[in-house]
């Protein structure tokens, strides 16, 4: 596409309830929408930060300041940008992943508009819909977690994943285990333990777990080696699977066994793709990560999750886990336990004006 410029914007979503997990509490998703503007038309992009630097280095205003400032006037200097360039030209920028990402997905979007392509089609999906698993904050104890599981499952989510944390692990777990019997389930640390509590994790082996999801933290990579030789649930990794060569490195290192795939996390959904080809490639099963995603980035997951190694359910869950009002005209459902795969051009969805307006706090346009 040719370039003509970029607009950024910072939203405010107020979430359903608070969504709390062993980093922190939110009861607001800040988050930032893309919108490149092409002399085709526009494409959307989401930019997957969090307020705050607690699940990974990167943050709203960081995002905010090294897409303004580098990584926009890079693309923007090139004028005329395939998909598939927009990595390479902002690769002399260090790390920024969840930054490059959108902005790649934005002019992804475009291009695919232009070409009448979907995202699903252009990645490689194979199903026309995704199984549906949803991620269950902490709540105030098990009998209230008991509760929000129970009320997700009779909406036919397909897995639960619990969020644990120490003091709030062994007795959760049990008390969802005890409630609903054979259900899909798993857990997620989000890096909250170290070898220290070996004997702590061992002691999820049994409950039949999918898997334990990050237990230690980002660059413990070794230490996740020893932990996985060390109990019997599938040790998956999100936080340490930062590119394509972090995943070759844990698989080589046996770090993890499963792999979550988020495409902010990893710079992109080419890279997200590349992943999942490198994983399938060794019989190693993905799944597609959530970010909180709103109707941009949740289309966009629908489409990765579609493809043929993602065969655990991922947390694409419906907008309506997180959002009661979502900024896109037809906001991902819930059928059957599944989400559907957008079949329209680019990622197949339409901005809702209004609700995208509403919910901005923040505005900037760089011109070519
Ligand atoms: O670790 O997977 C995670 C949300 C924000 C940051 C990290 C994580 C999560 C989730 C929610 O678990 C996933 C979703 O449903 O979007
Ligand atoms: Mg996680």
């Amino acid at each position: 596409v040719t370039l003509e410029g970029f607009e950024l914007r910072v939203l405010h979503v107020p979430l359903v309830s608070p969504f709390t997990t062993s980093f922190g509490t939110e009861s607001v998703r800040e988050v930032i929408v893309v919108r490149a503007l092409t002399s085709d038309g526009d494409g959307w992009g989401e930019i997957v930060t969090q307020a705050s630097p607690l699940y990974s280095s990167e943050y709203t205003r960081g995002a905010w300041d090294v897409s303004l400032r580098w990584l926009m006037p890079a693309l923007l200097d090139r004028r005329t940008v395939a998909p598939h360039e927009v990595a390479e030209i902002l690769e002399p920028f260090v790390g920024h992943r969840m930054a490059k990402a959108g902005l790649e997905l934005a002019v992804t979007d475009a291009a695919l508009r232009t070409d009448g392509m979907a995202l699903g089609t252009y990645l490689g999906a194979v199903h026309d819909r995704v199984p549906s698993g949803v991620s269950v904050g902490i709540q105030r104890d098990a009998a209230a977690l008991v509760d929000v599981v129970g009320g997700y499952l009779d909406e036919g989510y397909a897995r639960i994943k619990i969020k644990i944390k120490p003091g709030r692990d062994v007795a959760d777990t049990a008390a969802v285990r005890d409630a609903f019997g054979a259900i899909g389930l798993q857990v997620d640390a989000n890096s909250a333990y170290t070898l220290a509590d070996i004997e702590t994790l061992a002691e999820l082996d049994r409950f039949d777990l999918l898997l334990i999801e990050q237990p230690l933290q980002e660059d413990d990579i070794v230490d996740h080696a020893t932990l996985a030789a060390r109990v019997r649930t599938p040790i998956c990794l999100d936080e340490s699977i930062t590119s394509l060569k972090a995943a070759t490195d844990a698989l080589a290192l046996r770090s993890a066994s499963i792999i979550n795939i988020k495409a902010g996390r990893v710079g992109g959904y080419l890279e997200a793709v590349r992943i999942h080809d490198l994983c399938r490639a060794a019989g190693i099963p993905v799944w597609c990560g959530g970010m909180l995603e709103t109707g941009i980035g949740r289309a966009a997951n629908a489409a990765l999750a579609a493809l043929p190694g993602f065969t655990l359910p991922g947390d694409v869950s419906a907008s309506n886990r997180f959002y009661l009002r979502d900024i896109v005209t037809e906001p991902a459902l819930l059928e059957d336990g599944h989400v559907r795969v957008p079949t329209g051009p680019g990622l197949g969805i339409e901005i809702d004006p209004v609700a995208l307006e509403d919910m901005t706090v923040a505005r900037e346009i760089l011109r070519r």
